[in-house]
């Protein structure tokens, strides 16, 4: 049993009490009105109609526990996907045991509480079937359900029992009884759709109970909702208002209370009379002074702790609520091509950075509060200010949006559906609105909350995917679908944002246009997919430059250090049935060696070929980046296709199921730093173009140089620059005609920025160019040095090559936990890197100098 800290609210109390000057109705209950019993233990499964009862982990779900009791292998090794696909067409049952405390029988009020039931669900108490409101079964994945159990409710011995029915027969159901197919059936389950298998997952349609689930026991009152809206913010003064939900079980009298924790701030109250059911309550209060919130990069992600007290003469409740003075807006305008899409907070545009996020795993309940910290941490680690929370996964848990207030992680939201057209009856709008309200409700303290955005490509599917035709559609289908989709992408989730997050603006489906449409360069978000599904060559980024990119990708192997984990040594080939199984996307395989034939040479080794998959993702998502972020105000936003994975994949994803950043991820660092270069070249003209996100000017020094791969200096020159601030411009061109006669396969264009001393920018940057294709360079072997020293909990790697290196790349032959801070880099001839490796400090220095490893591209040239 969970009862709130009544010693530590006794205190608050009394404080409180001291501060105030209280008037004749004041209360000093000292009883929390709330109780929670959670139901996490003695659960146990078997399949429906079977005996074979087995220990279950609540929250969790059917694959995991079937899995832990070593009924089925884990899906994710080597084919084991195929041997499991079983499970999706059973009924499963749950059940376990509890007894409950006499004085929780004595409250007013007993809930049973699912925080997410995964998906059709019968729940029975005590051989009761509990109804939720006027259904027999849960039906949505996404949403919380609770019911009064008060009636069936024993001290000893309640048996709670869930029987979980098959999504897939559901859907299939639905799909037979409709006079029209939907794209994909499903459609028809308002579950993860990403579990149906994507381009980058396994199928694995999971069911049960994934979220906590408790009783919530009350009494008189208690705090259903808190919704803290800043209504006016300034450097001086932040005006907000605090809407307090209270359901009350009676009339009653009561107080209600706001105070900021470590704030001396007054304390705003007032005296209401609740009337049974839901009341709201609007309380104001002003922060002088205000510390903003703002994106990674921008500032501080200052966050006020806000704590409201209800009480009545008998019961108290109490809630806090963390979050941000932060006003952040989308930007729509007209202008003389289309309309702009960027960001503005706090009255400052700035350009979007960052990917977009699927859900960390097929079996959600698993992820660890360590590893959503991993994800956030990389993500600012990356230089991001944002992230796509992609519409086929689901609405992420509500610890992942806490860290992304801690480290200014932007969040473009989209609503749970994807790629599809959906059911367009009432009781399924009526389902997906209250999905909507529940989350929107969730999520709108967050700071880190920038957009509302109604579905992953349906409208660009229904445009361009020849689902009209290829489906039969006659006219009347077609006009009943689309003005289904109106309705829902329209109507209803644009009017559920507005009143419950009016602060945040909605978008109706990501992309606006389709990238075979021009219209996508000048009008709202595209996804560009010319590069990898159109097969168009990576210069392509250059030209298909939109208002804001919010995806564009391309594939790479994972590290092969994640490979071995899933595989044995004889499937390490690319053409193994393993590895096919492990690639999702139809031509994927072929894909990535069309484009790696154009630039690099195809290694034969299957590691060297993993290795050369990463520098050809990072070489063309940086083409694209760089693209985005020179032509902005054009372009606001860059959210490559994808940040993360859900299992061990090829994929487009710049870090890997298990965290291993792909050369993509440190080539995006590089990319969104607050200060990037980016040189190009056509014809014979090299421009060198400076991207600056400060708010200010950066002075410094920009030194370029001609030099050959064995370090010989052909041409330099000098130039003092100012960046301006916020915006980008060319700094430098030359013509090559005034170089020196020199090999465009053997040397490297080098720039060195050196701020000035007082500058915002602390480091030197400095870019590379090459004037030919990696596999046209004429890389030598080299021999390179390297020294290894303990740098307090880190490992320093002193590294230097008597010439050219090109993307050097570190790792260990038997893994060792930690990150380079740097990898996949040039070396030039004679010049000294320091690597650091973060480790937690549990390393022997012997272990890692014997397990250093170091390749790089020169060595692919002459092994062939
Ligand atoms: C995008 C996404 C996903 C898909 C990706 C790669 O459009 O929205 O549906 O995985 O393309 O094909």
């Amino acid at each position: 049993m969970r009862k709130k800290n009544r010693t530590a609210l006794f205190l608050i109390i009394i404080l409180t009490l001291s501060l105030l000057n209280f008037s004749a109705c004041d209360f000093n209950s000292d009883k929390d009105s709330v109780t929670i019993i959670e139901i996490n233990k003695n659960w146990q499964f078997a399949e429906k109609g079977k005996s074979n009862f087995l220990p279950a982990t609540v929250p969790g779900c059917i694959h995991t526990d079937l899995i832990d009791n070593k009924v089925i292998p884990n899906p994710y090794y080597r084919s084991n996907e195929d041997s499991v696909q079983w499970i999706e067409n059973k009924s499963w049952k749950y059940k376990t045991t509890f007894d409950c405390d006499e004085s929780v029988l004595m409250d007013d009020v007993n809930e049973l509480v699912f925080e997410g039931i995964d998906t059709y669900c019968s729940v029975f108490l005590n051989g009761f079937q509990l109804n939720f409101g006027n259904q027999k079964e849960t039906n949505n994945m996404f949403r919380e359900w609770r019911t009064d159990i008060k009636p069936f409710l024993k001290t000893k011995s309640n048996k709670l029992e869930l029987i979980f029915h098959s999504a897939t027969i559901y859907d299939s159901i639905k799909a037979s009884e409709s006079p029209y197919e939907l794209p994909d059936s499903r459609a028809y389950s308002r579950k993860a759709q990403y579990q149906y298998g994507w381009d980058w997952g396994p199928r694995l349609v999971t069911s049960g109970i994934w979220k906590p689930v408790y009783i919530e026991s009350w009494n008189i009152l208690k705090i259903e909702n808190i919704f803290v809206q800043p209504t006016f913010i300034s450097d001086s003064l932040a005006k907000v208002k605090i809407q307090v939900s209270i359901i009350a079980d009676y009339d009653t009298e009561a107080t209600v209370e706001v105070s900021l924790e470590n704030k001396k701030t007054e304390t705003t109250k007032t005296e209401v009379k609740l009337s049974p059911g839901i009341n709201i309550i609007s309380l104001y209060t002003e922060i002088k002074e205000p510390k903003l919130w703002w994106p990674n990069g921008m500032g501080e992600q200052n966050l006020y702790t806000f704590k409201i007290n209800a009480e009545s003469s008998e019961f108290s409740d109490t809630k806090q609520v963390k979050t941000g003075l932060r006003d952040i807006k989308l930007v729509r305008e007209k202008d003389s091509i289309g309309e702009s899409f960027y960001f503005k907070i706090n009255e400052k545009p700035f350009f979007s950075k960052g990917a977009n996020y699927i859900p960390p795993d097929n079996f959600l309940p698993r992820v660890s509060l360590k590893k959503y910290e991993s994800l956030v941490k990389n993500a600012a680690k990356a230089n991001f200010n944002m992230l796509r929370v992609w519409g086929g996964g689901t609405y992420p848990d509500s610890y992942f949006y806490e860290l992304c207030d801690q480290y200014g992680i932007l969040l473009w939201q989209d609503f749970m559906f994807a790629c599809n057209m959906y059911p367009t009856d009432s009781s399924f709008l009526e389902n997906c609105k209250i999905e909507a309200i529940e989350n929107v409700k969730r999520l709108q303290n967050h700071p880190s909350l920038a957009l509302w955005c109604g579905n992953n490509e349906n409208k660009n599917g229904w445009e361009d995917w020849g689902w009209q035709s290829s489906l039969n559609y006659t006219k009347s289908d077609s006009t009943e679908i689309w003005n289904g989709y109106l309705e829902l992408f329209e109507n209803i989730l644009p009017t559920i944002v507005k009143t419950y997050n009016p602060n945040i603006d909605y978008w109706p489906s990501s992309p606006l246009w389709g990238w075979g449409h021009k219209e996508c360069d000048n009008f709202g978000d595209s996804h560009y997919w010319g590069v990898w599904w159109g097969e168009e060559p990576f210069e392509m980024f250059k030209e298909k430059v939109p208002r804001f990119m919010s995806e564009f990708g391309f594939q790479a192997y994972p590290a092969l250090r994640s490979i071995d984990k899933f595989t044995i040594p004889a499937d390490r080939t690319r053409e193994s049935s393993v590895m096919k199984v492990h690639q999702k996307h139809p031509r994927g395989e072929a894909l990535i060696n069309k484009y790696m034939k154009k630039s690099f040479n195809i290694p034969e080794k299957f590691e060297d070929y993993i290795y050369v998959s990463q520098l050809l993702q990072a070489k063309g998502m940086r083409i694209g980046i760089e693209a985005h972020r020179r032509s902005q105000p054009h372009c606001m936003g860059s959210l490559y296709w994808q940040y993360n994975d859900c299992w061990p994949v090829v994929s487009w994803s710049s870090m890997d199921y298990y965290f291993n950043w792909k050369a993509l991820h440190y080539a995006a660092q590089n990319c969104f730093a607050p200060i990037m270069f980016s040189i190009t070249n056509t014809d014979s003209i090299v421009t060198i173009y400076g991207v600056n996100d400060y708010y200010e000017e950066v002075n410094g020094t920009l030194s370029l140089s001609l030099m050959t791969f064995d370090g010989e200096i052909l041409w330099s020159n000098k130039k003092k620059v100012t960046l301006k601030p916020a915006g980008s411009m060319i700094y430098y061109s030359v013509n090559t005609d005034d170089f020196p006669t020199f090999n465009r396969n053997n040397t490297v264009f080098q720039t060195t920025f050196q701020p000035n001393e007082n500058s915002k920018q602390k480091n030197k940057i400095e870019k590379l160019f090459y004037f030919a294709e990696p596999k046209n360079l004429e890389l030598n072997s080299c021999d390179i040095s390297t020294e290894i020293t303990k740098k307090g909990n880190n490992v320093a790697i002193k590294i230097k090559s008597n010439k050219l290196a090109k993307n050097v790349f570190l790792s260990f032959k038997k893994p060792i936990e930690g990150h380079f801070s740097k990898n996949y880099f040039d070396l030039l001839p004679q010049e000294e890197n320091i690597i650091i490796f973060e480790t937690n400090g549990n390393f022997s220095l012997k272990n890692i100098k014997k397990n250093l490893a170091i390749k790089y591209l020169n060595e692919n040239h002459h092994k062939r």
